[in-house]
């Protein structure tokens, strides 16, 4: 067991639905400790970015749309083996396999609005805690 932190999102649907403390309970409950969190607006261009492995994919454009929808909660969160057990409290990916007791078996009902991110490796985790913190959304006007 090693000691790691892993960058943990709270998507719109989350926050929309009003889940951000039952998300964040659990996390703290299972013995994590959140050292930093911001709440943004994500644009297009930060989304392919984060989720350039799925370009091209028949869903990108409902992912974009939906990461796009409102405000998302990025948040560090840091213990022992964060990155793979954070993983394990999210659950799968695909709402059918997600399992009940996880965050995504208990609330996600679409493959694609799902809740909550969890990053997949240490190394991912350090990239996208960079992006998120540093990013800023280009103003509109
Ligand atoms: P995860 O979020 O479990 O790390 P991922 O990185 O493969 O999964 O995909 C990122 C997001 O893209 C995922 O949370 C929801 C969406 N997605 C992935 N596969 C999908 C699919 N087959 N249909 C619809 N949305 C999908
Ligand atoms: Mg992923």
């Amino acid at each position: 067991m090693a000691l790691e932190r892993t960058f943990v999102m709270l998507k719109p649907d989350c926050v929309k639905r009003r889940l951000v403390g039952e998300v964040i309970s659990r996390i703290e409950k299972k013995g994590y400790k959140i050292t930093d969190i911001k709440m943004s607006e994500l644009d297009e261009a930060f989304v392919r970015e984060q989720y350039s492995h799925l370009i091209g994919r028949s869903f990108f454009p409902e992912l974009l749309k939906y990461m796009t929808s409102g405000p998302v909660i990025g948040m560090v969160v840091e213990g022992e083996s964060a990155v793979r057990i954070m993983r394990k409290l999210i659950g799968a990916t695909r709402v059918a396999d997600a399992e009940p007791g996880t965050i995504r078996g208990d609330f996600a009902f679409t493959d694609t609005e799902n809740v909550v991110h969890g990053s997949d490796s240490p190394e991912n985790a350090e990239l996208e805690i960079n992006r998120f913190f540093r990013y800023k959304v280009p103003s509109k006007v």
